[in-house]
């Protein structure tokens, strides 16, 4: 006699409904040993000019330039709205464009041996950040798009709805705010090494410097790149990227409830961002209620999960790199098919997981024909 089970375990497999992927984001599901996360190793860089152009070299790179010791800071970071500022078109949409120019460049010299590049994730470091900060979000949700190509896994963001019309409706307060933190770079770097910082110049905000790198999360080898503050001159290991300095503006805080929310939120995203590049310290000023930076404190990325490393509602780096290597399991097991042309959207919103959807010859495809026709030369 058989049971029901062995019916329907006679049926073709084919017959079955197969149940729509997804990966749960749950912060206890993601527990455990911190996985194996190689030391970024710098393969190279490029910028932005000031008209968004790419250029292959380190022009856009700055010194890191601090008040002289002693000297409290007194920074008007209002100074210039908005009179000299020259926005980014934020229309404009990028996706990995300036990544693959460099990757063609470049691809001939690249370490690792003949097809390493086949079997690595390329990226932007501002979507791995996302990831790494997904089982602790509350608030916004993402969609990254995935295309296979001659083997390599590419990681685009996609702009959510939501997100867009959050940007298009962008409180006039918002918007000072955000020219307030590129305004603290421009009091704290220096163009070139020896020189001093000059506020009198525009904040333009097209211009960037990138760093590319080389990693691995467990076994996922990963190119990707990151757009870089500036350089110590004075660094103790002179070497891209242990150089590298972040720079962040956050509100002056003033009760011991404030740090505890400051730790729990803000300092996990700048955890993320510097830690997956290498970068070893975060240099933040406090902004008054006037918009005066009065004073500074550096954060060093190995140091940022003491603060929350016995708080019960705080965050765990290994919760964050243990769910980033689950998602690029599950993206490299999904996206079988090795074709540009073909996308896998990744969507998540807070409280749910992570589902698939798939579309074909039209947006979100992201690989631009440039770039696949100059690589299947
Ligand atoms: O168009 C988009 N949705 C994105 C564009 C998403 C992510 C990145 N990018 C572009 C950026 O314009 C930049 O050229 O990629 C480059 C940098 O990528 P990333 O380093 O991977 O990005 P992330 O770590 O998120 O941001 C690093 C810095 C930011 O510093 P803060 O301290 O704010 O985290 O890059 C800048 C910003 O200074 N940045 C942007 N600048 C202008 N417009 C933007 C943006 N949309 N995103 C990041
Ligand atoms: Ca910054």
């Amino acid at each position: 006699k058989r049971g029901a089970g062995e019916v329907a375990a006679a049926e073709p497999r084919s017959k079955l409904p197969r149940p729509a992927p997804s990966l749960p984001t749950a912060a206890a599901l993601y527990a455990g040993p911190f996985p194996f996360y190689r030391r970024p190793s710098q393969l190279g860089c490029f910028s932005l000019d000031a008209q968004r152009r790419y250029r292959g070299d380190a022009r856009a790179l700055r010194y890191y330039r601090p008040p002289a010791n002693g000297q409290r800071p007194d920074f008007d970071l209002r100074d210039g709205y908005p009179e000299r500022y020259r926005p980014r078109d934020e229309e404009a949409r990028e996706g990995l464009d300036h990544l693959l120019r460099w990757l063609l460049e470049h691809r001939g010299g690249l370490e690792g041996g003949p097809g390493w590049l086949a079997g690595a994730i390329v990226t932007w470091r501002g979507h791995l950040t996302k990831l790494l900060t997904t089982p602790y979000e509350r608030q916004e949700g993402w969609q990254l798009a995935a295309s296979r190509f001659q083997g390599t896994l590419y990681l685009s963001e996609v702009e959510t709805p939501a997100a867009r019309a959050q940007r298009l409706s962008r409180p006039p307060l918002l918007r000072e705010l955000m020219y307030m933190g590129y305004k603290f770079e421009q009091y704290m770097c220096a163009d070139k090494p020896g020189g001093s910082p000059d506020p009198s110049g525009e904040v333009n905000t097209n211009v960037a410097f990138c760093s590319v790198l080389r990693s691995r999360l467990g076994s996922h080898p990963l190119l990707f790149s990151g757009e870089v503050d500036c350089t110590d001159p004075q660094a103790p290991s002179p070497e891209p990227p242990a150089c590298y300095v972040e720079l962040k503006t956050s509100k002056e805080m003033h009760s011991p409830a404030q740090w505890r929310s400051f730790y729990r939120h803000k300092l996990l995203k700048w955890w993320a961002q510097s830690f997956l590049l290498g970068v070893p310290s975060v240099v933040a000023g406090f902004r008054n209620p006037e918009g005066f930076v009065c004073s500074l404190k550096t954060f060093p990325t190995m140091q940022m999960f003491e603060h929350v490393r016995n708080d019960r509602d705080g965050w765990n780096p290994s919760v964050c790199m243990n769910f980033c290597a689950a998602f690029l399991s599950f993206a490299q097991n999904t996206v079988v098919q090795d074709d540009p042309r073909l996308v896998h959207l990744f969507s998540w919103e807070p409280g749910g997981p992570v589902t698939v959807s798939v579309h074909r010859d039209a947006p979100p495809v992201f690989l631009p024909t440039w770039y696949v026709e100059a690589m299947t030369q």
